[in-house]
């Protein structure tokens, strides 16, 4: 639909010490805050977003906002994806995204350029749509995110030591708060755990999302069941579990009924799964009080938890469990097909990078391969580093992939949801999990394989809409890492395209920035 109403928002993004857990460090902060602001919508709403870069203090850095999940049909140019879709916002300018909230449920945004995500510019989306399941509070987004006290680059130049090293977490938290038993001069008073209210015998939705960077995280309420309605932006049929799983990037949304009683208080639990991170962690587990309405609270709940959870290696619920409410059919035979291996190996460089088919994604950040395609030359050196596949003409596509490496993957793909047609250990055997609707989401988990027992995951999605669209792991290490590929779709119609002038302002603006200033791509760039 199309309400004819339009949301404007403001974004100012700046470097600043902040102490969200009692720990001070430098942090990337939208308009002051951590995390960044809600937008809100009605499905069919224009989201109207100006974003503008301070990020000066310290090394100046380009900036792009993504809008993860929406699906920008018929404005591929407002993705946010720097050397994708656009140039960088340069520091001391801006752009303002404008698009349709053309999906509804619970969304986020976060930066697009290098790791910024974990310095913190991320915040949720919540678009309004009709529901299919009765509820009678909205707790709106809980983000859930583990936490670094280096800053992002800290991390990326022990990810690109070689061999790499991937740091310990400090940290994980609810809505940008947890406690850390902070002691020494970097300390700062006053955090404090995330709170929420129950009321007894009433059903409440509560809008789980991984706004991580690499973690899964499993998700549980002391004493209550969740039943889950959607997953990303995907309604889907009412099932019941104690634990909802998250890979980075995804979103579950959930009913709790309260069903103790007006003077409880409980907490709600979310654990890194260490048997998938790769890494160790100080606080793993980060928890937030629920207070019923009668509750005190003045005092912490005192509930324990009989959730025992299976680590799955690291894989999302089984597809046959998460069926899409409003059925949609793929394709039976898609037009095109790839099958694309994935692997971590070592560049002339001795750095280790994820290839996809024995390529690798890195951007370059003065030629958004959008506005490259608008010339429609196909033969530009740059397409070498920009793990491109040219979808033609063809209405759909669908890309079979083996993991032989053993670490997961949550897939993402921009422009679409896809249809995820199956996924698990071995070679797929070409059955279809839900044939008649299988599982539509915007990030599937792909499992951990071995070159003796590879994972795979089939995604599926038609090719309507055209632009450029980045299909890459959500796990910030991986991406920097070029796990990252491009579907260029329909691109006789990208030449057709009326993209804005305040695109090529973009790279006029970043042409002058990078021939002054040494712009530092210490990874992928997305
Ligand atoms: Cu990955």
């Amino acid at each position: 639909p199309d309400t004819g109403v339009t949301r404007h928002y403001n974004f100012t993004v700046m470097r600043d010490i902040t102490a969200p857990d009692g720990y001070r460090k430098s942090a990337m902060l939208i308009n002051g805050q951590f995390p960044g602001p809600t937008i809100e919508a009605n499905w069919g709403d224009t989201i109207s977003v100006t974003v503008n870069n301070m990020i000066t203090a310290g090394t100046e850095e380009g900036l792009a906002m993504h809008w993860h999940g929406i699906t920008q049909k018929g404005t591929p140019w407002e993705d946010g994806v720097p050397g994708v879709t656009q140039c960088p916002i340069v520091p001391r300018s801006s752009f303002t995204y404008t698009f349709q909230a053309d999906q509804y449920g619970t969304g986020w945004y976060h930066s697009h350029y290098s790791a910024q995500l974990t310095d913190g510019v991320f915040g949720p989306v919540i678009v309004h749509g009709p529901n299919h399941a009765n509820y009678d509070y909205d707790l709106g987004p809980i983000m859930i995110s583990e936490y670094h006290h280096h800053d992002y680059w800290s991390n990326l130049v022990e990810i690109f030591s070689r061999p790499p090293v991937i740091p310990n977490v400090n940290n994980n938290l609810i809505n940008g708060r947890g406690i850390y038993n902070c002691s020494g001069t970097d300390c700062s008073p006053g955090a404090s755990l995330s709170r929420f209210s129950f009321r007894s015998g009433k059903v409440h939705r509560l809008r789980l999302l991984n706004t991580g960077s690499n973690a899964n995280q499993k998700i549980s309420i002391d004493g209550h069941t969740m039943t889950v309605i959607a997953n990303d932006f995907i309604p889907v049929k009412p099932y019941n579990t104690d634990v909802v799983t998250l890979g980075a990037g995804q979103r579950t949304d959930v009913l709790v009924k309260a069903t103790g009683s007006p003077r409880d208080a409980y907490w709600m639990r979310s654990s890194i799964d260490m048997d998938c991170l790769n890494s160790t962690a100080t606080y793993p587990t980060v928890t937030a009080a629920i207070y019923y309405e009668d509750a005190d609270p003045s005092t912490w709940p005192n509930t324990t938890s009989t959730v025992v959870w299976q680590s799955n290696n690291c894989a999302s619920d089984p597809l046959n469990q998460t069926v899409p409410y409003y059925p949609l059919t793929p394709p039976g035979t898609p037009s095109t097909t790839e099958t694309i291996e994935i692997n971590l190996a070592q560049n002339a460089t001795g750095h280790y990078l994820f290839y996809m088919n024995n390529a690798t994604f890195r951007a370059n950040y003065n030629a958004p391969l959008l506005l490259l395609d608008r010339t429609g030359n196909f033969s530009d050196p740059y397409y070498a580093n920009a793990n491109a596949y040219n979808s033609g003409a063809n209405s759909s596509v669908r890309l079979v992939f083996n993991n032989i490496y053993p670490m997961h993957h949550p897939l993402h793909v921009h422009g679409h949801n896809f249809w995820v047609l199956a996924e698990g250990r071995g070679t797929w055997d070409g059955v279809v999990v839900n044939p008649a609707n299988p599982q539509r989401r915007d990030t599937q988990m792909m499992q951990a394989g071995t070159p003796e027992n590879p994972a795979y995951v089939v995604l599926e999605w038609e090719l309507d809409n055209p632009g450029v669209w980045p299909l890459h792991c959500h796990m910030s290490y991986h991406v920097s890492m070029g796990l990252s590929l491009n579907i260029i779709e329909q691109p006789e119609k990208i030449q057709q395209l009326k993209i804005p002038a305040s695109l090529a302002k973009t790279c006029h603006e970043w042409a002058v920035f990078s021939g002054q200033e040494f712009v530092n791509e210490i990874d992928s760039g997305v």
